[in-house]
């Protein structure tokens, strides 16, 4: 499946994945989310950062309600598992992905967004749940994602009462971790990408697989956990080679910003 609602553009290393539909404010039909699953499910081998951004005024406006029909439990149940499935692809696909928001990140934008490693919002950025007064609730993950980056409290209160973070307040709460001018998310975004591209692909690999699957487990679990992971990353040949740079003065230093 293709679908022109997303765009991708390759730049060397780095992939750079467009919601393209600004006429409806990059809302996520179904097809759209399936589009989202495939492009993630095939991007090509040589990508080592993904930059995941939304053509127009708005990163993304959620769930396409015009889509949002009578649905009997299984059928809901299925259409929240095909978001799953999707955003899991995303948050577990090739590589890390680094969102670049701006203006609206609302609803199933917002749990999309949370599906991603790094979040760069411009100051247009604004952040809501609006579930709560459409009289529906989270479905694509965003309760399990968006109480580990805000707290159970802060997310129950955006949906109890429709609240709007603005984009300081929001990088103020973990919704972001980096706030710039309006008009530069994607630039920064690229920036990020970049940087993270040059790790050893072991090294991301271990923070997006490893990561947030030991932060799930009991203490002792996940010492186990770190401690083979750790193994496995120093032991690659990619390891030992920038560990001898480093040792030997080819390597940069550890610099203050
Ligand atoms: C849409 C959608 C949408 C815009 N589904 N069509 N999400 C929401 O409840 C958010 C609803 N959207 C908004 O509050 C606003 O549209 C925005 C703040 C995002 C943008 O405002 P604005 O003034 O720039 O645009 P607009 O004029 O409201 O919208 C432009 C068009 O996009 C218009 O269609 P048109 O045919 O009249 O031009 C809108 O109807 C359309 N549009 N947002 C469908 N969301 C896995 S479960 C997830 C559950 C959720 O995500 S619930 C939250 C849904």
């Amino acid at each position: 499946m293709t679908s022109k609602d997303v765009q991708l553009e390759l730049r060397d290393n780095i992939a750079i994945v467009r919601l393209s539909r600004p006429a409806k404010r990059n809302a996520l039909s179904d097809g759209l989310v399936l589009a989202i699953r495939e492009m993630f499910e095939t991007m090509p081998p040589s990508v080592r950062a993904i930059v995941l951004d939304g053509e127009g005024d708005h990163f993304c406006a959620g769930l396409d309600l015009s889509e949002l029909k009578e649905r009997d439990a299984g059928a809901g149940m299925m259409h929240s598992r095909m978001w799953h499935a999707a955003l899991e692809a995303v948050q577990y696909g090739p590589a890390p992905v680094v969102a670049a928001l701006h203006g609206a990140v609302v609803g199933g934008g917002l749990e999309l967004a949370s599906a991603c490693h790094i979040r760069v919002a411009d100051e247009s950025t604004f952040y809501a749940l609006p579930e709560g007064s459409r009289g529906i609730f989270v479905g694509g993950g965003g309760a399990v994602r968006i109480p580990r980056l805000i707290g159970a409290a802060r997310m129950a209160d955006m949906m109890l009462t429709g609240r709007v973070y603005n984009a300081q307040d929001g990088e103020r709460i973990g919704l972001a971790q980096y706030l710039v001018p309006t008009g530069t998310a994607t630039e920064k975004a690229i920036e990020i990408a970049t940087r993270v591209a040059s790790n050893a692909p072991l090294t991301n690999y271990a923070l997006m697989h490893a990561l947030p699957r030991i932060a799930e487990q009991p203490a002792d679990q996940g010492f186990l956990t770190e401690a083979l992971m750790a193994a496995i990353a120093q032991s690659a040949p990619e390891a030992k080679s920038r560990v001898r740079d480093f040792l030997e003065g080819r390597a940069n230093k550890v610099k203050k910003d």
